[in-house]
């Protein structure tokens, strides 16, 4: 096992990984911009480097000073958390090449499935269901219409460097595609760099659900269930729950195994999350392989029992994981809200002072954060400052515990989301468990209440 990790993260991520290092033994090293000096993340770790000013592209996205801390203090791995740089194949290179273990998988996994089309096409030669679409990248034009022809208006036009939305247009008609297109490319080649797009079949309203992967070094592969992503405001996810309400075990079971095939497709290695579309019929395809740990973790972790972060350790390790799948069980139901730092009804972000700060606790709940009375929310970064999660036997006594939870959380000093969230627990629809990812369509300022 490791000696010592170097954390190349912050906030609430940053300490979720000390903790789990702590009970592995494992010494810590944090690494800050000049902006989180006096973050828990620096306060709680071993030892600690500054890498630079409060900017990502002069701290933590910077990969010389991040290779150069781990090198100074002798750490013999880097947990990159989520964002930053974790998912950034060269960056993971580079810690191979400097004798460092990256945890998470291997470069050519991370560049593979990073680029969506060519992780499409390695799931439709696997056999994992996918959206009729284009086979690779689109050529131009002519050959996006003739795929449109063949497949039926509307369809989606996607960034292959994309994920989280951008560089995407539904096109309705054959007369939007030459301006769509050529929009989604300039969009793509101003975000990522590379214009490259693809086409898929355009579902309406459907509901985005996830399973969490696990693979070790020795081949084995398991999964640890669904997480029901739906409820999201511009790509941005706001409340993820398990089990899904959309599936039954037959279905369940089918995914799973879909998710399964696709893992092994990506010869897949460390924790990851199989992205599907569910549509209104009940057909599930494949649209995207994230290759992190994600901000929802904790929800797989609180129905099935299992600490992910510290089997992504051991799995960095070498180590063989020590369960089966049949030792995977789903026990209750659990729900996650991710609590940012915004003005509730124009949902800017609202960084500044904490000053009173009271976090909620009792049965069921877990909070997972890096505030605390009279700290700063920094403008620089996400604006998420909490996680609250809430579990129960079942959905109802998850809802009701979250509601109690975010009932006695004191924020004071910059506004939450905290009653965005309250509204979304007590929407019929929700209690009901019809989601689908127009869900908060109805939220948004000026949307009819009905
Ligand atoms: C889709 C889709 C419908 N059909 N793909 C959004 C982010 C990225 N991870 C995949 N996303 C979607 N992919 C097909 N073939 C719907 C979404 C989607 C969405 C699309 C447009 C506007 C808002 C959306 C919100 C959630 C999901």
């Amino acid at each position: 096992m490791f000696r010592k990790i170097l954390i190349a993260n912050r906030g609430e991520i940053a300490l979720r990984i000390i903790w789990a290092c702590r009970e592995l033994g494992i010494r810590t090293v944090a690494v800050h911009s000049t902006a989180d000096s006096d973050s828990l993340h620096v306060r709680f770790a071993d030892e600690d480097v500054c890498i630079g000013p409060p900017q990502n592209k002069d701290s933590y996205l910077n990969v010389q000073a991040v290779i150069s801390a781990a090198e100074i203090t002798g750490a013999e791995a880097i947990h990159p958390g989520y964002g930053f740089l974790a998912e950034n194949a060269h960056f993971a290179e580079v810690c191979r090449e400097c004798g460092l273990t990256f945890i998470g998988p291997g470069p050519d996994v991370i560049r593979r499935m990073g680029d969506k089309a060519e992780a499409r096409r390695t799931m439709i030669e696997a056999g994992v269901p996918v959206l009729p679409g284009s086979d690779g990248l689109l050529r131009d034009e002519e050959h996006a219409l003739e795929l449109a022809e063949e497949i039926g208006y509307p369809v989606l036009i996607k960034a292959a460097a994309g994920g989280g939305g951008r560089g995407m247009r539904i096109v309705s008609s054959i007369e939007e595609m030459g301006k769509l297109l050529e929009a989604a490319m300039t969009e793509a080649g101003a975000a990522f760099g590379v214009p490259d797009v693809y086409l898929e079949k355009y579902i309406v309203e459907p509901r985005h659900i996830e399973f969490q992967i696990l693979g070790d070094a020795q081949g084995n592969l398991l999964h640890f269930f669904e997480r029901e992503c739906s409820v999201q405001r511009r790509h941005q996810k706001l409340l993820e729950e398990s089990p899904s309400t959309a599936l039954d075990g037959a279905l369940r079971a089918r995914m799973a195994a879909a998710a399964l095939q696709a893992a092994r497709a990506a010869e897949y290695v460390n924790a990851g999350t199989v992205e599907f579309l569910l549509d209104s019929k009940g057909d599930f395809y494949f649209i995207e392989m994230n290759t992190r740990i994600q901000v929802e973790h904790p929800v797989t972790e609180m129905v099935t029992g299992i600490d992910l972060i510290k089997e992504q350790i051991r799995v960095a390790a070498g180590e063989p994981i020590s369960f089966t799948q049949d030792e995977v069980v789903v026990s209750g139901h659990a729900i996650e809200c991710r609590i940012n730092a915004e003005d509730p009804e124009r949902f800017t972000p609202s960084p500044g002072k904490i000053r009173a700060f009271h976090l909620p606790g009792g049965p069921g709940i877990r909070v997972d954060t890096a505030c605390y009375a009279e700290c700063v929310v920094p403008p620089h970064y996400d604006s998420m400052i909490a996680k609250v999660i809430a579990h129960g036997n079942t959905r109802g006594e998850a809802i009701l515990r979250m509601r109690r939870a975010l009932e006695s959380f004191v924020v004071e000093g910059i506004r939450t989301s905290v009653p965005m969230h309250q509204r979304i627990l007590t929407d019929e629809d929700f209690v009901r468990g019809r989601l689908s990812t127009h869900f908060m369509a109805r939220f948004a300022p000026g949307a009819k209440k009905p």
